[in-house]
């Protein structure tokens, strides 16, 4: 496959609003991703995805803007963020913006001016249908409220929210709307960043007529619909293709099939993309499942199209809590997940503060809770009856908030994080979690990270390499190799709390230790059965 930078490249996550605090008014802010840049560059990563920082009511923490063209308030300003910017490629990386265009905010003007009256000019730039039958257009579920559709009283129309009611739709059906993104797009690009990680990408489309869905909770059919791919090659030739950038769209509801016509080479669409087929559908580990996903998008996309790898992010609960063990083995499990997300197919995402093994959190309160999805949720079942404890303790670990914590710098109230009130409270566990404690020890996860990294400059096995899997049907181990250009590279996990024995295939004689998490041999005599340790990671170059 064609060498390109982004396919070589490890990208860093940054949300914001919990990253660092410069004014003391509680929310992370631009300046404060300025004044950590020279620590996220000592990790070694190559490009920065901001989340949105576009004006905003923020409802749904900025993915609800108000203006495209403006910087909000508890971001910073524009010149702040053109010295962003600068800064960052001053140091050799490059930066990746948001790009939230299936929705808009309720106060954003358009949809201002689009609800007025049915004969507004802007009336088509969103979705509006008349009742059926006195009610609702569908039976849809939006992912945030009971229905996709409100009814606005001022026309007697329902709008369409794939999200929150705060969040409408925009019609991608209207040329208009269309070729006024792209506008915005190309004032982006013009600043000089380097790319965006498109939000619901793949929601643009919607189905013809809104038929009732026969089970409204599965909501895919808000995803992958006819015209979608014409949107897409649209904005790649009136936008993309004007610029060396990378794209990685975030897709849902996607199979390999379905993902390669985003993201296949011929397709002048998108460059990558995140699939959700296991933060969304892989509630707890699953080796085997977890194995059959890898295998099969591997495949899928073989010399045709790139993928992405993460475990988590901004809406999904921190790895080592989710699929790991964040509490006797925290640093082994910390550590094992981040071979493996460095060590598969794809590019690699870092989600802020992972890198120090930051874990989730469990707050006493539903009112100590931010996330617009989570009490929305809560509000919907403890109004249809349920007890308001039991809700309260099912929405625990998959709350977005486990992952939008503020990060843990050092060991100072609030974590080093601001001066003043957070506007999330920060995990209890900073006083043993941070940042001033991983950089002065040598055995952090802080450092096994910027190990791994820093492997990925020299060996272009772990970009480019053939991937196989040795341990299908083993429940614990997961055992891979990586090939390219006669070197292979073989990764065994020990994705346990337990030890587990590992008996290598007989073609194996000798192996040379590139990184693990526990202490071991320079190298391996392949010709016995293995001792692998609780979440025990090792990587080998062989000699065959
Ligand atoms: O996320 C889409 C979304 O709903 C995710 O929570 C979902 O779990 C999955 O990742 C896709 O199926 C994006 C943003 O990341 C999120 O923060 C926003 O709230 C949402 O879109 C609406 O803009
Ligand atoms: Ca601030």
């Amino acid at each position: 496959m064609k060498k390109t930078w982004w396919k070589e490249a490890v990208v860093y996550q940054v949300y914001w609003r919990s990253f660092y605090d410069t004014n003391g008014d509680g929310y992370g802010d631009l300046q404060g991703v300025i004044e950590k840049l020279d620590y996220i560059k000592s990790l070694g990563v190559d490009v920065i995805w901001l989340n949105p920082f576009y004006e905003s009511p923020d409802r749904d923490n900025g993915y609800d803007i108000s203006d495209y063209y403006g910087v909000m308030g508890k971001a910073g300003d524009m010149p702040t963020f053109e010295t962003l910017v600068k800064a960052i490629h001053e140091r050799g990386m490059k930066v990746i913006m948001d790009l939230v265009v299936n929705h808009t905010s309720d106060k954003h003007p358009w949809f201002i001016e689009s609800r007025s009256s049915i004969d507004n000019q802007k009336r088509d730039w969103y979705i509006w249908k008349d009742p059926k039958d006195g009610r609702e257009p569908s039976n849809w579920r939006s992912y945030f409220a009971p229905s996709t559709w409100e009814l606005d009283e001022a026309t007697g129309q329902y709008y369409f929210h794939s999200f929150a009611v705060e969040q409408p739709d925009l019609n991608w059906q209207n040329p208009e709307l269309r070729s006024e993104i792209y506008k915005m797009m190309r004032f982006w690009l013009d600043k000089g960043i380097d790319g965006f990680r498109m939000d619901v990408i793949n929601l643009l489309a919607k189905q013809e007529g809104f038929p009732d869905a026969e089970n409204p909770f599965d909501i895919s059919y808000l995803a992958n619909n006819p015209g979608i791919h014409d949107y897409l090659q649209e904005m790649n030739r009136e936008v993309l293709q004007h610029y060396d950038v990378m794209t990685v769209g975030e897709i849902p509801f996607v199979t390999p099939e379905e993902g390669l016509l985003y993201v296949g080479e011929d397709r002048n669409e998108l460059n990558t993309l995140f699939h959700f087929q296991v933060a969304d559908e892989m509630a707890t580990w699953d080796m085997l499942r977890y194995k059959e996903i890898q295998t099969r998008w591997y495949e899928g996309l073989k010399g045709k199209g790139w993928n992405s790898q993460f475990l988590n992010n901004h809406d999904h609960t921190r790895q080592v809590t989710r699929y790991g063990n964040d509490r006797e083995y925290r640093v082994e499990s910390a550590k094992l997940l981040a071979t493996m997300v460095h060590t598969l197919p794809g590019m690699p995402y870092v989600y802020q503060g992972e890198e120090i093994g930051m874990t989730g959190v469990r707050f006493d309160s539903i009112d100590d809770y931010d996330d617009v999805a989570m009490k929305n949720k809560y509000k919907e079942l403890v109004e249809k009856g349920q007890d308001p404890d039991e809700v309260f303790e099912s929405l625990l670990l998959p709350s977005r908030d486990n992952s939008r914590t503020p990060m843990q710098w050092d060991d100072s109230d609030q974590a080093g994080f601001t001066s003043g009130r957070p506007w999330i409270k920060v995990n209890p566990n900073y006083r043993g979690i941070n940042v001033e404690k991983a950089l002065k020890d040598p055995d952090s996860v802080f450092y096994y990270y910027q190990k791994l990294i820093s492997l990925r400059k020299d060996h272009e096995v772990m970009v480019y390499g053939d991937y196989k899997d040795l341990s299908k049907d083993d429940p614990n181990l997961y055992v891979y190799t990586r090939t390219y250009n006669g070197k292979t590279w073989l990764v065994i996990l020990n994705h346990s709390d337990k030890a587990n024995s590992y008996t290598p295939v007989s073609e194996i004689s000798t192996g040379k230790l590139i990184i693990s998490n526990y202490p071991n041999e320079d190298c391996a005599d392949f010709s016995e059965t293995m001792n692998i340790r609780p979440h025990e990671a090792r990587v080998y170059e062989l000699n065959i």
